[in-house]
């Protein structure tokens, strides 16, 4: 899988490639990532890439002429290369998308600074923007990153075994179950003991229910999209349970607004 990064700062990109699962996908040759300066684009003397915005206003906006030409030239090299600009404008990032975008041959990564982009350069040369979160970072370099990881660890052979993706977090919208390794006590607070059974069946539905618990109380939003067996929902009323038991009987609000909401 090829990724290009159109930057003004490329060398942000430099140690999060080189180390850990990134870097051994890179030396393994599972990803080819270049690092594009949109400022080799900028063809007057002073190699300008952002302007005044027009109406007034604070900050600077990024020019077009430069981002279109290196966008033109990368896509005369592959026509099919996909044009994801990181922008808090853009369509909520997800594990979904990530295991969309893992099937894509090449991924350009337009990542944004200032004010951000002139609007010419979504309109001609953008296919698809992607925000990591409702808030606003100095650049879309991290945000290209976050998604570049996302996606390369979803790529097979990457991870020891591809077996650890699926059973990814929001791999079916639930969070991840606690994960315990040694020592058994830690100043007193114990490994739960279904796990050191060697019961794989025991194991597997405690891991089932814990996952669905911490879903319930944390992300109650993922549980609504999650494709649920009978057997969670089972477990899901043992937990709403034992989780009034622990409030005192009462109906917690979480319960209330539970029900309430069907
Ligand atoms: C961002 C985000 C983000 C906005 C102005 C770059 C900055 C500056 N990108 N998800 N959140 N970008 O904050 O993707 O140009």
């Amino acid at each position: 899988m090829r990724f290009d990064i159109l930057t003004l700062f490329p060398r942000m990109f430099s140690s999060p490639f080189e180390e850990s699962i990134l870097g051994r996908a890179l030396e393994k040759g599972l990803v080819q990532i270049r690092i594009i300066n949109i400022r080799d684009f900028a063809l007057d003397k002073h190699q300008v890439v952002d302007d005044t915005p027009y109406g007034g206003g604070q900050g600077m906006v990024m020019k077009v002429e430069p981002i279109g030409r290196a966008i033109e030239k990368l896509k005369s090299e592959e026509a099919s290369a996909r044009v994801i600009h990181l922008t808090p404008q853009g369509k909520p990032f997800s594990q979904k998308r990530a295991r969309e975008l893992s099937s894509m041959p090449h991924l350009i990564f337009l990542c944004g600074r200032y004010e951000g982009v002139d609007e010419r350069v979504r309109e001609l040369f953008v296919d698809e923007e992607i925000s990591v979160g409702d808030y606003v970072l100095t650049g879309g370099e991290l945000a290209a990153m976050v998604v570049i990881d996302a996606i390369t660890r979803l790529l097979p052979g990457v991870l020891g075994s591809d077996r650890s993706a699926i059973e990814d977090s929001f791999f079916n919208f639930l969070l991840e179950y606690p994960q315990y390794t040694r020592p058994f006590d830690f100043r007193g607070s114990l490994v739960p003991d279904v796990l050191l059974s060697g019961n794989h069946l025991l194991i597997s539905q405690w891991r089932r229910k814990e996952a669905l618990r911490r879903t319930w109380i944390r992300r109650p939003d993922l549980l609504a999209r999650a494709d649920l067996t009978p057997g969670d929902r089972k477990l899901l009323e043992e937990i709403e349970k034992e989780h009034c038991e622990s409030q005192g009987g009462g109906l917690s609000a979480k319960t209330l607004n539970g029900l309430t909401q069907g």
